[in-house]
């Protein structure tokens, strides 16, 4: 799957990465599929997405924009900002609050959680919000189709609260232990979403215990393949291949003068 190598070439920041080795990893961005990255600086990416639907409405085109943020995340400026101008310019945006119970190491309390729900800050902005079990596959899918059909039907926007629970740590350098019970995972009450559709599925009679273990083979048989093919493009262990010359593209349309000098001297630098 072509995708699925340029994806993982771009947590190699090798020769085939699509970002050029410029962004961090898992921020995969891709112009074809409308896909930008998560940002870096939390929460810009909800005014990024509400101003991109203005822009979509603005244009007579059809198009919805999708912006995702954390529970933690709610607590920055820009969200806010960006639930009033969706709110008074109807824009045809799902904002999607991913309430998983912690911002890395603070409960989402923290960030407001505690007295009111997340799904209340659209309302209080005249938004129609919903709190929706986030390990329901089917009423994730149910209610984003709602959401999506209502910005079609210039209704404007929809704000998701999807609950859910964050299993693993934040990242490789986050150590859970030191701040919650080992087992709190296990005792969330909602359980995990792929072992609870499987169970519906083979209670509803489509679905067997035998295909689910064939399907898993099978897709991770597929992600093996595609990483090996991304491997050949370089891994994090040998070098990283875009080049330091490119440094210097992809921000000005016509490279101004001083960074066309600026290149020049690298590369005689580097004995080139
Ligand atoms: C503006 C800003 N402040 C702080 C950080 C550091 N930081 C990175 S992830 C994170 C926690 C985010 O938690 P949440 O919004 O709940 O999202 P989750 O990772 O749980 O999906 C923080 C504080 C950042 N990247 N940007
Ligand atoms: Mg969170």
């Amino acid at each position: 799957d072509n995708n699925m190598v340029d994806m993982i070439c771009q947590l190699y920041s090798n020769a085939r990465d699509p970002m050029k080795g410029r962004q961090l990893p898992v921020m995969y961005s891709s112009k074809k599929q409308g896909f930008f990255s998560i940002s870096g600086n939390l929460a810009t990416q909800v005014i990024q997405g509400v101003g991109w639907a203005m822009a979509s409405a603005i244009k007579g085109d059809d198009k919805v924009a999708s912006a995702w943020i954390g529970d933690g995340a709610t607590a920055e400026a820009d969200f806010h900002t960006a639930l009033t101008f969706a709110h008074v310019y109807r824009a045809p945006v799902i904002i999607n609050v991913v309430n998983n119970q912690w911002a890395i190491s603070t409960f989402q309390a923290i960030a407001g959680g505690e007295g009111t729900t997340f799904a209340a800050r659209g309302a209080g902005c005249g938004i129609a919000s919903l709190r929706v079990d986030g390990n329901d596959f089917l009423a994730v899918y149910a209610a984003s189709k709602w959401a999506l059909e209502r910005a079609r039907s210039s209704f404007g926007p929809t704000l998701i609260e999807w609950v859910t629970y964050r299993a693993g740590p934040h990242s490789t350098s986050d150590d859970p232990s030191k701040y919650r019970p080992a087992n709190d995972a296990a005792r969330f009450p909602l359980g995990d979403p792929i072992e609870r559709l499987k169970k519906h599925l083979i209670g509803l009679g489509a679905w067997s215990n035998e295909e689910h273990e064939a399907t898993k083979k099978a897709l991770e048989a597929q992600v093996a393949a595609a990483q090996k093919e991304a491997e050949q493009y370089g891994t994090l262990a040998d070098t990283h291949g875009q080049g330091v010359a490119t440094m210097f593209e992809d921000v000005y349309q016509q490279m101004p003068p001083h960074l066309l000098r600026q290149r020049q001297e690298l590369q005689l630098g580097q004995g080139a």
